[in-house]
């Protein structure tokens, strides 16, 4: 893919990213700062910000050609979960939502399948981007995901499959839209329901029980790159329809340097071949303790 006329820097925001309409190379001046400015209102105001075309059309050609490439050698994962990712928290009385397992099936890639000199495994290691998604959350710090599966993944929905509600497992996130659903497929979310210590229950509620009416959507084409605080908000993706896939790359973020998921979820998520991964893994390390 590497050698294409679009790919002459090394950092491959630059390469990607249609920098006129969105100067995130130069933050500190003239339009790039008006530019991070507007940004950083945005979020502080609705805690998301969402850039339609931000991949240039050429580039995004080749991201999507790429993705559609990679995932004949994704798993057709099965998810049973309930929105916060974890085991169910039984004191949580019966009945209610928040005990509610969702089932979510899609066609993944999690980061250790996604080779290095791939075009969106560079852009989502691209220090221009990684500090513009840190800037405009107007963060000292932010690092890329560290963990071996989570940190980039691409995530196909097919055709009458839905991404269901979820809070994600490390706090930023952002969603770039590689191939549109032709409708349907749109990603819904409740910005901020929840802090480390509170969550909005009447909202989420509502989400649970089927009703998008106060949840937060808009349309956005293929090349809409969407940050929101993935951690904190409830969000997922309504049904896909028509005859071809929806495809996303999943970016993650935390203030945690080194951030990592523990076995069990990941188990969850990525089923058996994470599974199969880890317990080799753990029989290995003990055999070396002997
Ligand atoms: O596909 C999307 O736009 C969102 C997917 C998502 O929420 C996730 O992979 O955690
Ligand atoms: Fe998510």
């Amino acid at each position: 893919m590497r050698g294409n006329s679009f790919t002459q820097y090394a950092d491959m925001a630059l390469n990607l990213v249609d920098l006129e309409r969105f100067p995130i190379v130069d933050l500190d001046q003239g339009e790039g700062a008006e530019f991070l400015a507007d940004c950083q209102a945005q979020m502080e105001e609705n805690g998301w910000c969402n850039f339609d075309g931000f991949i240039r059309t050429e580039a995004l050609a080749a991201l999507s050609t790429e993705a559609n490439q990679l995932l004949p050698t994704a798993e057709s994962l099965t998810i049973k979960r309930t929105i916060y990712q974890g085991d169910i928290d039984e004191s949580v009385p019966e009945g209610d939502p928040r005990r509610q397992e969702f089932i979510h099936h899609a066609l993944q890639l999690a980061d250790d399948q996604i080779p290095t000199d791939t075009l969106i495994q560079q852009l989502y290691q691209s220090e221009v981007l990684t500090d513009f998604v840190r800037r405009v959350q107007k963060k000292p710090v932010l690092y890329r995901c560290a963990d071996e599966f989570q940190a980039l993944n691409i995530v196909a929905l097919q055709p009458e499959s839905w991404h269901a509600w979820h809070y994600d497992t490390t706090e930023c996130t952002v969603t770039l839209l590689l191939q549109a659903a032709q409708s349907g497929g749109e990603f819904t979310f409740l910005p901020n329901s929840r802090t480390d210590d509170s969550e909005d229950r009447t909202a989420v509620d509502r989400l649970l029980s089927g009703d998008v009416s106060q949840a937060k959507t808009f349309s956005r084409g293929a090349g809409a790159f969407t940050l929101f605080r993935g951690g904190y908000s409830l969000h997922g993706v309504t049904k896909v329809e028509g005859n071809q896939p929806r495809i996303t790359a999943i970016l993650t973020y935390d203030e945690q340097p080194g951030k990592v998921i523990s076995d069990d979820i990941n188990i969850r998520i990525y089923g058996n071949r994470v599974e199969k991964i880890l317990t080799r893994r753990n029989a290995y390390k003990q055999e070396k303790r002997k």
